[in-house]
């Protein structure tokens, strides 16, 4: 093509008075009309509500594309250093609303929508939830976008625009049932596509002479997502990429006949941005979940490597201009591809790219359990990727080496020291689990070599991503002080102890726009009310206000009438979509999240099967007594996942018994909500009144989920875990409902079995009528049965025999204190104004001065 003739003259034209939509509610009326017309080109005189929201989506891209323009050339014109959160999840959910709050034309939009004969609650229900994410890691990195937008910061997020979201749930006949997540059927306006922005990503093929020439590649094209902020002119952005195939369709097979070959590219290529978490029991699936993630991490490196090369020439300059943070292990391949890119495109040498790396990177750990700590056999990524794994082995050897020479080091200062002797100091580098007689270089090797066997398969290697991040980054981080602290004496001892300046901890928080004043209008407005401005907004820190009106009882009053107004429209959706009528003046129990065994639902539908058989046993009077309950869960359980499969079951299962049950009448309630979301949590939280946050002690990382709660005046029951522990100590803890051991007495608890019969004879009560068959099918409840209770089989891993009696005691004080209403809403408004800490504004200011160094750059008012 002819460049010079293809590029637009636009020297002459007035590109500086190019209209910018304007804002009266007429305007953006007319412009609704406008885009109902030529954009969605239907009758405006005949809109659908479908329609009219699509319009509306429509004009408010406009706005945001607007002041995003001016947001990036400003930037640009700065050129300030920038954060790129590289993220396999982004859990959006939906944007409507949000935009039109953030960018602050909630009124002029509300008056235009009312003309239009809607109002903006009808219009947001139409719009499909971006679900690119699986739970709290996923909407953690979507809050912090909103808070990087909000504060100013020069960041961008990076990922992967799947065609397919996380699956939608149902319900068949009780059970899950999965079906795909077409999110994008109806166009997404909130996205600006940008074909020509597209990187070439390679795989598999060899080395030769030092050069990777990869035998398949793929397209990654961008498309870009406005991120506002609120109260601010920035608007940020998430790049998230399509993997497109570079040569579309081979018409020598078409002609041949040979019509899936003619298309097999695409479909391969295609394949890689189609589905988040492809099922990995297969090599396919595997390999598949690999590729995406050297995908997007590549491209995004690669992008910022080009926008880096615009304005500088120095790579010593690069970690003054950008740092990628990466979120999880998902992108942590950026280690090697990184070192690839410097080395191999920009021709630095090992040492100079290595600086630059190390400098450059940062990562966030999520979880301590074994399945999200990524290892990638050697054989996978050798044959994938067999540059980067070149690149691996070296930094592996370069560690290894220097771990032998600080262990023998550590010997030699103690010669008497045995290996198992010398496990027990408290700073020894040597693996407490080294046998006698093991050689205790060899011992620390096999346990924190970047490669290591595979312990379950003699023979085989595999990477550990999480070392590789920690080593090739400057710094490591926790989401939560406890969780922060454990992993620095547990997965990532010796690191901790050879690099300990690299551990910090950033305890999560949540966006309160989306999280209290978007989805809780009626607590938004008293709060505003109450302490005389909306400024807590945006400085949450000034909820702290509430808290000497706590014990005014007309504040209680107001208070409790914006919950029960809550709880209405909760008791709506539940009727409406799966048909049990709930009495709203009982107390909304609520758990919602991922469901999984360490975050023990199975505990609480314990208790609930206790609480039942207690209500059956009482007499007429007695019953009285009972403070009456709606338990509501919602979460999905991963595909492959059986026994979370199996909770699910149980909850629905204990649900059509109790619910139909004429005795219990109005005493309780057990539902179980499908295709939990953002846009449902963003119903069920304002109504809440207690949530369940009770994870074994030691096995969450955070949790989010509780701290959307605490801003919502939700109380807690929970463990001593995650950030439990510090809302715990915002609220003061005797006004959380705490029970559970401590984190530290669990692996001996682990270890010594507690025996049957020992247990407390309400669990064993529970455990025989599932076992009777009290709630259907007994044989199929048999093994969920076993896991907590068969010393043999499974050793009740989470503790949740160990932990019943003193749930049930806390479950007690919940009832006595329900009784109090005063008390209780004395406590609600405490923890609605203790909840400060926890805006991802705060964690987001954290991260900016503590690891990424990035300074916030306001785009001034024109
Ligand atoms: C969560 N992790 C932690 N992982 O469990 C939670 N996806 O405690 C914490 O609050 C939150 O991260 C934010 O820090 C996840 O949500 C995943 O979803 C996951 C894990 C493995 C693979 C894919």
């Amino acid at each position: 093509m002819d460049v010079e003739r293809s590029q637009a003259k636009t020297d002459s034209l007035p590109v500086e008075h190019l209209p910018h939509p304007k804002n009266d509610p007429d305007s953006i009326e007319q412009d609704v009309l406008s885009k109902v017309s030529y954009t969605i080109g239907a009758d405006p005189k005949a809109l659908t509500t479908k329609q009219t929201y699509r319009g509306l989506a429509w004009t408010v891209r406009e706005r945001l594309i607007d002041s995003f323009n001016k947001t990036q050339e400003y930037w640009k014109s700065k050129d300030p250093k920038f954060v790129y959160y590289l993220s396999a999840e982004f859990l959006m959910g939906r944007s409507l609303t949000n935009a039109v709050y953030n960018l602050g034309l909630e009124g002029e939009y509300g008056e235009a929508i009312r003309k239009l004969g809607y109002s903006l609650e009808d219009l947001q229900d139409q719009e499909q939830n971006a679900s690119l994410g699986n739970g709290g890691l996923g909407r953690l990195a979507a809050c912090f976008m909103d808070s990087i937008a909000t504060t100013d910061l020069p960041g961008w997020g990076y990922g992967i625009r799947y065609k397919y979201g996380m699956f939608k749930q149902g319900l068949d006949k009780g059970f899950q049932s999965m079906a795909p997540d077409i999110w994008l059927s109806a166009g997404n306006p909130w996205e600006v596509y940008r074909p020509e922005l597209a990187y070439r990503i390679g795989f598999y093929g060899e080395v030769k002479d030092g050069k990777w020439i990869p035998a398949e590649s793929v397209n990654a094209v961008a498309y870009d997502n406005p991120i506002p902020g609120f109260g601010t002119n920035n608007v940020t952005n998430l790049r998230l990429f399509e993997s497109q195939p570079v040569n579309e369709f081979n018409l020598d097979f078409f002609n041949e006949g040979n019509f899936d070959e003619a298309t097999q590219e695409k479909r391969r290529a295609e394949d890689i941005s189609a589905v988040l978490y492809p099922n990995d029991a297969t090599d396919y699936g595997r390999e598949l979940r690999l590729k995406q993630q050297v995908f997007f991490v590549s491209a995004a490196i690669q992008d910022v490597i080009a926008r880096f090369k615009e304005q500088h020439s120095d790579f010593n300059e690069l970690p003054n201009k950008a740092v990628f943070t990466m979120n999880d292990t998902h992108p942590t391949i950026a280690v090697a591809e990184l070192m690839r890119l410097l080395i191999d495109q920009e021709g630095l040498d090992w040492d100079n790219a290595w600086a630059i790396t190390t400098k450059t990177l940062a990562f966030t750990n999520h979880t301590v359990m074994p399945e999200a700590l990524e290892k990638w056999p050697v054989k996978v990524m050798t044959k994938l990727l067999p540059r980067h794994m070149e690149i691996i082995s070296k930094i592996d050897s370069i560690w290894k080496g220097s771990l032998a020479d600080r262990v023998k080091a550590q010997i030699e200062a103690e010669p008497k020291a045995e290996a198992k002797a010398a496990a027990s100091e408290e700073s020894s580098l040597v693996p407490e689990d080294t046998e006698a007689g093991e050689d205790p270089v060899d011992a620390a090797l096999a346990k924190y070599g970047i490669i290591c066997e595979n312990p379950w398969e003699k023979g085989v290697k595999l990477v550990n991503m999480a070392f590789m991040a920690v080593i090739g980054s400057k710094s490591t981080n926790g989401v939560a002080a406890i969780h922060s602290d454990i992993i620095k004496h547990t997965i990532f001892k010796d690191f901790y102890e050879i690099y300990p300046e690299k551990f910090q901890n950033k305890t999560n928080g949540v966006t309160p726009r989306r999280w209290l004043a978007y989805c809780n209008p009626g607590l938004r407005e008293l709060i505003t009310k109450t302490l005389g401005s909306n400024e807590w907004i945006k400085h949450l820190e000034k909820l702290s206000g509430l808290k000497q009106h706590a014990e005014d009882k007309e504040l209680q009053a107001q208070w409790r009438a914006v919950k029960q107004e809550n709880k209405q429209r909760l008791a709506k959706y539940i009727k409406a979509n799966v048909g049990v009528d709930v009495p709203t003046n009982a107390m909304f129990d609520v758990q919602i999240k991922r469901i999984h065994e360490y975050k023990r639902q199975h505990l609480n539908m314990f208790s609930i099967i206790n609480r039942y058989l207690e209500i059956k046993a009482a007499s007429p009077e007695e019953r009285k007594k009972f403070v009456p309950r709606v338990c509501v869960f919602g979460g999905k359980a991963a595909s492959a996942y059986y026994m979370a499969k199996k909770m699910i079951r149980l909850v629905t299962a204990v649900g059509e018994v109790v619910n139909n049950d004429q005795e219990v009448g109005d005493l309780l309630k057990v539902v179980f909500l499908p295709d939990y979301n953002v846009s449902l949590a963003e119903v069920i939280i304002p109504a809440a009144e207690l949530s369940h946050h009770i994870s074994t002690a030691g096995t969450e990382g955070s949790g989010t989920s509780n701290m959307k709660f605490q801003m919502n005046g939700c109380l807690i029951l929970g463990t001593m875990d995650g950030a439990n522990v510090e809302i715990a100590q915002e609220i003061g803890k005797e006004n959380m409902f705490v029970f559970g051991v401590d984190a530290e007495d669990v692996p001996r608890l682990r270890e010594e079995r507690k025996d049957f019969k020992d247990y407390d004879p309400r669990w064993v009560k529970v455990m025989d009528s599932l076992l009777a068959g009290q709630f259907g099918d007994a044989e199929y409840f048999q093994d969920l049965v076993d896991n907590v209770n068969d010393m043999t089989k499974s050793n009740d891993w989470f503790l949740l025999a160990n932990d019943f009696a003193d749930y049930l005691r806390a479950q007690k004080d919940v009832d006595e204190l329900y009784k109090d209403q005063d008390e209780w809403t004395r406590r609600s408004i405490l923890y609605t104004a203790s909840s400060g800490f926890f805006s991802s504004d705060r964690c987001i200011d954290d991260y900016a001065r503590e690891i990424w160094e990035v300074e916030p750059v306001a785009v001034p008012s024109s």
